[in-house]
């Protein structure tokens, strides 16, 4: 096994069983409305958070177009200005991986 696989392996065994059920409630957090998307005004704090994550100032969020817009274009992937559960877990995963084991 090389050292790409290694590290890959132990990623995996320390991602929680029920990573699935931290990240789907941390996305109902944001989506307020319970429709799948998170949108609109619900966009804001996810931003903010996504903004103190990547070591910008949350507040700037409100004020900064250009950040907002790079911020989200991190997330929505299909860039509909939507965020699905799907487009969400692949940051939370990163999010989460930085905070719980990685340096
Ligand atoms: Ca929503
Ligand atoms: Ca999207």
């Amino acid at each position: 096994m090389n050292n790409y696989d290694e590290t890959k392996k132990n990623l995996q065994d320390k991602i929680p069983r029920n990573f699935e059920n931290i990240a789907m409630h941390e996305f109902g957090k944001y989506d307020i409305n319970s429709n799948g998307y998170i949108e609109g005004n619900e966009l804001f704090s996810l931003l903010k958070d996504m903004a103190v994550f990547f070591g910008f100032d949350p507040n700037e969020v409100e004020t900064n177009e250009s950040l907002r817009k790079s911020l989200l274009s991190e997330i929505d992937v299909n860039n509909d200005k939507k965020v699905t559960y799907k487009e969400f877990k692949v940051y939370y995963l990163i999010k989460y991986s930085k905070e719980h084991f990685i340096e």
